[in-house]
């Protein structure tokens, strides 16, 4: 898994309690994902990358999710299209930002959908789920762009996840980090898979930052079984990304 320079992140701006939620878990406090937020970006750095901080834009709630409107490889950078109405128009922001490191990109047009969030690289490998977001136009689309450029690519329809890697993080060195639908996926079988139950399913969408696991904390069972798998962890706490269906990936694109 190569690692990361760069990690672009967006502060969570005061729409941000107002943004897009399927969850039952509250109305966040905006002061207080702002402090969660501030040390995500820390965490961040102390893994060893640079960190891109776009100010908060009022007019898109959720575009403190940065993940859903690109999808970045080493070498080229696709720009999303992603799924809900009130935030396709985040994607030219994170264009904007993106021109400062790629020159090649590529784009999802309508009527292909998808969210970055529904797309996960492991190695040459790309799945890329069907889910409320992403249509089959817009896995298609990513499917000929990756394998153009050399990489495999496998769509896959999700039954209950919001986006795939919901329930699903790559480690490298083969370990995937695997939940619900995925645990007895066939796509996943060939893996040495790193199994979170019922319970802790919100800890499976964790993210490998360089030498670091960094994973939501109150998941001790998880901790447990990421740092058996030889794994340095970093805990966060992510009670106010929960509550608006955001997890650790989707607060930063990293490359
Ligand atoms: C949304 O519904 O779009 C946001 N409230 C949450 C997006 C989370 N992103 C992700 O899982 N990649």
């Amino acid at each position: 898994m190569s690692r990361f320079q760069n990690v672009i992140v967006k502060a969570p701006a005061r729409s941000y309690v107002d943004g897009l939620t399927t969850s039952d878990l509250g109305k966040p406090d905006y002061e207080k994902v702002v402090e969660q937020h501030k040390a995500y970006v820390e965490a961040l750095k102390s893994c060893g990358v640079e960190a891109t901080e776009l100010q908060a834009d009022e007019q898109y709630p959720d575009s403190v999710f940065v993940e859903d409107p690109a999808v970045l490889t080493p070498e080229f950078a696709v720009i999303a299209n992603p799924g809900a109405e009130s935030r396709n128009g985040e994607k030219d922001a994170i264009e904007e930002a993106l021109k400062n490191f790629y020159d090649k990109f590529y784009h999802i047009e309508a009527p292909g959908y998808l969210d970055g969030g529904d797309v996960l690289q492991a190695d040459d490998h790309f799945y890329i789920g069907l889910s409320e977001r992403t249509n089959e136009e817009g896995a298609r689309q990513l499917k000929e762009i990756v394998e153009k450029e050399g990489y495999k690519a496998d769509i896959l329809p999700l039954k209950e996840f919001f986006h795939l890697k919901t329930g699903i993080a790559y480690l490298g060195n083969n370990n995937m980090v695997v939940a619900g639908e995925f645990i007895d996926h066939p796509a996943f079988a060939d893996y040495n898979r790193i199994v979170i139950s019922k319970e802790d399913e919100y800890s499976a969408n964790c993210i490998k930052v360089n030498d670091t696991v960094i994973i939501p904390s109150g998941y001790p069972e998880t901790k447990r079984k990421i740092e058996e798998a030889g794994y340095r962890t970093l805990e966060l706490d992510m009670s106010e990304v929960q509550k608006q269906d955001g997890g650790l990936s989707c607060l930063s694109l990293r490359f």
